[in-house]
């Protein structure tokens, strides 16, 4: 039986064979996190920043049941345009892609997987999954989450955004072993805002901090990865009574809807957007570019 190995575009693989700085990134947040063009434009700019800082940008998908690490202008502009038509690939949704040679636009879980599998070691994005609000009856709990417990790969991120429940996230994370690192900061951000009301495990104030406390971590053998977040900057946060009446609203809809499973993040993130008028796009984006450029300083640390 063979082991499947991710296709590594030719700028990937001169960079990871000559040992330089590489930064993962996830396509779910290009098919179901923004509307389409912002999307496509994000994920070039998102890749441009990660070059600026010296680094290779790896974006991540499943084409043809083929994994990628590294898409080509065509390929990102595919998975933007596709958007919800694109399978969103989760750990369970990956066998059947590659058995079927279908497309898929990986979240963080398969972003993880793919990028452990191509020798990535840090993946920059805008949000994670967690534990939803109302966990307790529908056991909507990310595969994110178990995949942070099981592979070695640092996930920078602007927090958890309270469409999440933030306290339960936090324990989980705590059960399964994962640090949760706040760069700058002794507080979890709130994703479109730069506080929550929670506290990470520690505080981290350098990129050079970040690598170290991942080499302590392979150097131990422990199993899984950690979490940095990585707060907005100041200019582009929202004002957290806007914010949180959006998000209120929009998880009330989603309940009198019915959604649940998959399609509840992607539903959840085009309400708010269309609820703050387009403001919480802004920000996403704003704090996605954040996080590649911390991603890249790490990246070069390590
Ligand atoms: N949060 C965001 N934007 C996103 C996602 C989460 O602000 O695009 C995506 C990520 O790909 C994440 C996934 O891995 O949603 C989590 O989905 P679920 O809750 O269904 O596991
Ligand atoms: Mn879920």
């Amino acid at each position: 039986m063979q082991t499947l190995i991710p296709d590594l575009s030719k700028e990937v693989r001169e960079a990871l064979e000559a040992g330089r700085p590489v930064v993962a990134l996830e396509s779910t947040i290009i098919s179901h996190g923004m509307p389409y063009p912002q999307n496509v434009e994000t994920a070039r700019k998102v890749e441009q920043t990660i070059r600026d800082e010296g680094a290779t940008p790896a974006t991540i998908a499943v084409l043809g049941g083929r994994m990628k690490a590294g898409l080509s202008d065509d390929e990102l502009e595919y998975l933007g345009k596709a958007g919800q038509k694109v399978t969103k690939a989760s750990r369970r949704d990956l066998p059947v892609l590659i058995a079927r040679g279908m497309d898929g636009a990986t979240t963080v879980t398969t972003t993880m997987m793919i990028a452990h599998r191509a020798g990535i070691k840090i993946f920059a994005t805008g949000g994670i999954g967690g534990v939803h609000r109302g966990a307790e009856t529908t056991m909507d709990i990310s595969a994110d989450l178990e995949e942070l417990a099981h592979t070695p790969v640092m996930v920078i991120c602007a927090g958890a955004k309270s469409i999440l429940d933030l306290g339960l996230t936090l324990e989980y994370l705590e059960t399964k072993g994962v640090p949760v690192l706040g760069y700058g900061t002794e507080e979890l951000p709130a994703f479109y805002t730069r506080k929550s009301g929670f506290a990470v495990d520690y505080r981290v104030d350098t990129p050079e901090d970040l690598a170290a406390i991942f080499r302590a971590q392979r150097e131990l053998g422990i199993e899984g990865g950690m979490l940095v977040t990585n707060p907005i900057p100041e200019e582009y946060s929202m004002n957290p009574d806007v914010i949180n009446r959006a998000i209120d609203q929009a998880v009330a809809e989603a309940n009198q809807q019915g959604i649940h499973g998959k399609a509840i993040t992607p539903f959840l993130l085009a309400r708010i957007k269309d609820l703050t008028g387009g403001d919480s796009l802004d920000s996403n984006i704003q704090l996605v570019l954040n996080n590649a450029r911390l991603a890249a300083r790490v990246a070069k640390a390590l």
